[in-house]
């Protein structure tokens, strides 16, 4: 049984645009378009219209719209296509039982979660391999980004989440909210295919009574929880549940990758994309620098690198308009560093500023031997703790899951605080790449206002926290890692109000770089709708 979308669900294009995706996996191509699904040999310069750089939420709804206005685009990626499955017959592994697949050139694993009762015994050796999950080391702070076609839906647990339209205007005050929450908001959960579990089968379901028991807690300690959206298919999921359809939310698959159910990138624009026979996907190619010739094209240098990682090729690409959809970090690290080596001088000086990670600390609560948890959990959270209207202590507290197979009493939670520390990117001409220079204090600012929260919910409860989670130093509060970086290129700053690069024409920014730091809530719906608007405009005005 596979989680392949029914035909009914499809549009004739997205069907074309699958099939493409198929095809180059089964042929093993790196070059992903309806045309050249067979291999074709590339020119020296490949010139394009428009190039969008990565295939997260940003650069595939830059895909999908360039592609339906008729522009031939090509889509450049430095991870893989994810729709091979290995010798066990899967595409992506899980967590407990984690190989080469899950990581982006680690030889262990990194997961978030590195200890149970202080053990090690969560991470795992692995090959290096062009993984789907990475972990990108900054001092004091780990960024966990997605590799591959699909971006972070690859990895990300599908919450599909719209910010409070106060807090929204609040971080974006020149965005007309109106048109927003009127059009661009709905058009993306509709893209993405948000729907909502069923709260009846919530109430009776074994693999939710971990969040039931998080919810109990909240409820008694006077919070207000609400039903979280997903991308997660919950008709799958009830499927899975009752033994007729492959398990995968129900299999532990999440952080490095989900198999069936989850309707990751792949699925819904890139496959309409591909369809509109005007995309092209480049996979395992790195832009490394960007430049702009006399005559305004824009001139990138990419490395193709193979399952080793070693440079096979380094490769010119040339276009007249250039979309930027690397992520936060990626995106930022491209301009900084355009910037700091004089090919794109022009950038100004808020290209890398205005960065934070959404206020991200996870945390663990002990709960009483008869409020269990369970042994069986599904890996995608359909909860939060609303305390965001907290005028004192913002606080929005998803309940994550620990699918680990057997019963813990642990009540984990990834909190996004209203942290308004932000850092800004350097460029280190040693290493060539960009440092970020957020520091343990500024974490310090997120752990004291989630603190402030669980303090709460733990008095109410007479329940403790769990020191075992994060490694072997009985830390409580994972303030070191986040899954939600933002900024880097802030809407407004770094751009105009629709993402045009300030210095420079026909340069656009498309992904989380453009949202100042934190949003609220968990981020990928307000990066899709803000690029749906952003190639409204650029396509109306600009072409
Ligand atoms: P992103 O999706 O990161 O895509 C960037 C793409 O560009 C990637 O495929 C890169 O490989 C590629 N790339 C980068 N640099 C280059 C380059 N130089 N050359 C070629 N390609 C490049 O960017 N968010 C939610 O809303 N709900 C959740 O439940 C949720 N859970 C998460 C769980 C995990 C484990 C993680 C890691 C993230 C989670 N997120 C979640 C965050 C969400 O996935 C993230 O905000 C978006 O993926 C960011 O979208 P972008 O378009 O900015």
């Amino acid at each position: 049984m596979t989680a392949k979308l029914t035909q009914h669900q499809l549009t004739r294009r997205q069907i074309l645009g699958m099939i493409a995706l198929q095809t180059a996996a089964t042929a093993g191509l790196t070059r992903i378009g309806l045309q050249s699904a067979q291999a074709v040999e590339p020119a020296a310069v490949e010139t394009a219209p428009a190039i969008v750089v990565g295939s997260g939420y940003g650069g595939a709804v830059a895909a999908l719209r360039l592609g339906q206005a008729g522009i031939t685009t090509l889509v450049l990626e430095m991870g893989r296509l994810w729709n091979t499955p290995g010798t066990d017959g899967k595409i992506f592994c899980s967590t407990a039982a984690p190989d080469k697949r899950s990581m982006w050139f680690k030889t262990r694993t990194e997961a978030p979660l590195a200890s149970f009762l202080w053990l090690d015994v969560v991470n795992k050796d692995i090959t290096a391999y062009p993984g789907a999950l990475d972990r990108v080391h900054y001092d004091n702070m780990s960024v966990y980004v997605g590799r591959g076609v699909g971006g972070g839906s690859l990895v990300n647990g599908g919450m599909a989440v719209t910010p409070l339209q106060s807090y929204f205007a609040e971080q974006f005050p020149t965005v007309d909210a109106t048109a927003m929450y009127g059009t661009y908001f709905p058009r993306a959960r509709t893209m993405l295919g948000v729907n909502t579990v069923d709260p009846t089968w919530f109430e009776s379901t074994e693999w939710y009574q971990f969040t039931r028991t998080s919810r109990k807690a909240a409820t008694n300690t006077g919070l207000k929880t609400t039903f979280v959206p997903n991308v997660y298919d919950f008709g799958y999921m009830q499927q899975e549940a009752a033994g007729t359809a492959t398990k995968s939310a129900l299999a532990q698959e999440v952080i490095y990758g989900n198999n069936y159910g989850k309707k990751s990138l792949d699925k819904t624009y890139l496959a309409s994309a591909l369809g509109t026979g005007k995309v092209t996907i480049h996979t395992m190619e790195k832009v490394k620098a960007v430049t702009r010739a006399s005559d305004g094209s824009y001139v990138l240098t990419v490395d193709r690198i193979d399952d080793t990682g070693t440079v096979v090729e380094t490769k010119q690409y040339s276009c007249t308009y250039l979309f930027l959809g690397g992520g936060s970090l990626g995106t930022t690290e491209l301009l900084v560093r355009a910037r700091e080596t004089g090919t794109l001088p022009a950038l100004n000086s808020s290209v890398g500023a205005g960065w934070g990670p959404n206020g991200n600390t996870m945390v663990g609560r002990a709960n009483h031997i008869w409020d269990t948890t369970g042994a069986n959990q599904s890996t995608m959270p359909v909860m939060g703790i609303d305390d965001w209207a907290n005028t004192d202590n913002p606080v929005f507290a998803e309940i994550a899951p620990l699918p680990i197979g057997f019963e813990t009493w642990v009540s984990l939670y990834l909190a996004i605080t209203k942290n308004p520390q932000r850092a800004s990117f350097a460029y280190d001409s040693a290493s060539g790449t960009v440092k970020l220079g957020w520091t343990a204090a500024q974490s310090a600012v997120s752990v004291a206002m989630a603190k402030k929260l669980f303090d709460r919910i733990n008095s109410a409860n007479a329940t403790l926290y769990r020191y075992d989670l994060f490694g072997s130093t009985s830390k409580v509060f994972a303030d070191d890692f986040c899954y939600h970086p933002l900024g880097g290129c802030v809407l407004g700053s770094a751009t105009d109000n629709y993402g045009r690069v300030k210095g420079y024409s026909k340069l656009y920014v498309t992904d989380g770089s453009l949202v100042p730091g934190n949003i609220g809530v968990n981020p990928f719906v307000t990066i899709t709708a803000l690029a749906e608007r952003t190639l409204e405009r650029v396509l109306a005005e600009d072409f």
